[in-house]
């Protein structure tokens, strides 16, 4: 194939990719009553409007390199909607929807910065030998604008799932789904390596922490074949889990107590039934699980979502841990010689699909942990991609060899603090494109709103 056809194609695929990325982005705003856009549902983000700006400050800032000269429609606003939050130890956001511009002034930018960037960047993978300031291809760039924009759409879903029901517009429930009954047992993986990280090529994109590749020893270790149900984790409640100290770590259990948590965020109580009760003396009756879009009577065989504190509060009681990140790439990915296969399931090469796992936008909301026997892995471990993220106890930090993007240096390295740690798998609302196996997600153990669950493992 000549070098312009092939050009070609990429450009078809990156173009599509990203109109694609604002579709969604597009639809999942349209979900909003439009006073909802200055809320702020979850107190340690920016209220709503900000992301509208946001997605777009965001590939204004990255991309206009590649066409040096552009001339930016509202600088302020490229450096109002320039970055998130995400506060470490207290110091909650104090701004009033009243700071904010207008929907219809931030709508207007929106637009703007669409238009010239399609208008201008267009045909810039078909220039021969183009790249950045620092000598990277443009679809490395593209790459970035497009899974910044999905993790996006993804981090806009907990936050939408938090504002009250009536403030978004109902739509359609999918399908409920029901497997057997669940057998809950530990998998053993015998002593192994894994590869973690990517490898360098110009082929393939990954965030600056995906690299570099590299091999680690995995001692002998069992794990949880399914993730631990809101079933299995009652009982960690009714047996006082969230009033023993021994089971958390100081901070966990400060943070705990400070916000008088003792329950995972997505449990409601019932009204009536549960007045007059206590923490403790709890029961699958008297919980409802928010949906996005409603309330259900607690479905005990979906993934239990809560906080890496409260994950490991559970492990802990259960006599287990939490994997860490290497032994959760080797459960997933790893196999019996040694290798590492792309995906979990079949061969480990099949591509996602909706009949592989609760993924990629399909639903909304979990579904039973046995509800895709299909994604298991070489060692018969089930449903470790999509169905929610699960919490590793690693610590989120640099591979050996790691350097930041130097388009986006703050993007992974402002969170080697030590409080956010690597989250794997993926969740309902997770593009299949982050669904590669070097792909790392990271929370502080305090954030309780991710779709995010947890597997125990015994070493
Ligand atoms: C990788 C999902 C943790 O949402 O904080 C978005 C992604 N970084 N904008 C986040 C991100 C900057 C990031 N996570
Ligand atoms: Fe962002």
């Amino acid at each position: 194939m000549r070098v312009a056809e092939k050009g070609l194609l990429v450009t078809d695929e990156l173009t599509e990719r990203a109109s694609d990325a604002r579709r969604r982005s597009d639809a999942l705003f349209n979900l909003l009553r439009e006073d909802a856009f200055y809320d702020r549902p979850i107190p340690e983000r920016h209220r709503i409007v900000f992301y509208v700006g946001h997605l777009e400050a965001f590939d204004w800032n990255l991309l206009k390199e590649l066409r040096p000269g552009l001339k930016s429609a509202h600088p302020e606003f490229d450096r109002l909607f320039a970055f998130g939050i995400d506060p470490v130890g207290g110091g909650l956001p104090t701004d009033l929807p009243s700071d904010w511009p207008s929907l219809e002034i931030v709508r207007d930018y929106v637009n703007h910065v669409r238009g010239t960037l399609d208008r201008n960047l267009a045909s810039i993978i078909l220039e021969p030998n183009s790249q950045t300031r620092d000598g990277f291809p443009p679809r490395t760039l593209f790459n970035a604008a497009i899974e910044h924009r999905l993790m996006h759409v993804e981090t806009l879903a907990y936050m939408l799932h938090q504002l009250p029901l009536d403030a978004k517009v109902r739509q359609p429930n999918s399908l409920p789904l029901a497997g057997p009954p669940i057998v809950q047992r530990m998998v053993s993986i015998p002593a192994g390596v894994v590869t973690l990280g990517l490898a360098r090529s110009p082929e393939r994109f990954g965030w600056d922490n995906e690299y570099a590749a590299h091999t680690v020893d995995v001692p002998a270790f069992e794990i949880d074949r399914h993730k631990v149900t809101n079933r299995q984790y009652i009982e960690f409640m009714a047996a006082g889990g969230y009033e023993t100290h021994a089971l958390w770590e100081e901070d966990d259990w400060n943070w705990k107590t400070a916000h008088g948590i003792f329950h995972p965020l997505f449990w409601k109580r019932e009204g009536n039934r549960s007045s007059g009760q206590t923490s403790g003396q709890t029961s699958g009756h008297t919980w409802l699980w928010q949906t996005m879009f409603d309330e259900v009577p607690l479905p005990l065989d979906w993934p239990v979502y809560v906080s890496q504190a409260e994950a490991a509060a559970y492990a802990h009681w259960a006599g287990k841990s939490l994997p860490t990140e290497a032994e959760w790439q080797r459960a997933a990915y790893g196999t019996i010689d040694g290798a590492t296969r792309p995906y979990p399931w079949g061969n480990g090469d099949e591509a996602p699909n909706a009949q592989l796992g609760n993924f990629d936008f399909h639903r909304w909301d979990p579904v039973p942990v046995n509800a895709f026997p299909d994604c298991q892995s070489a060692f018969g471990v089930h449903d470790l991609l999509g169905n929610g993220w699960e919490w590793t106890s690693t610590a989120f930090g640099p591979f050996p060899d790691f350097e930041p993007f130097p388009f986006y240096r703050g993007y992974s390295a402002d969170f080697f603090d030590g409080k956010h740690f690597v989250m794997k798998g993926g969740s309902a609302r997770t593009a299949a494109c982050m669904l590669r196996s070097t792909f790392r997600n990271w929370f502080q153990a305090h954030y309780q709103y991710v779709y995010a669950g947890f597997r125990c493992v015994n070493r």
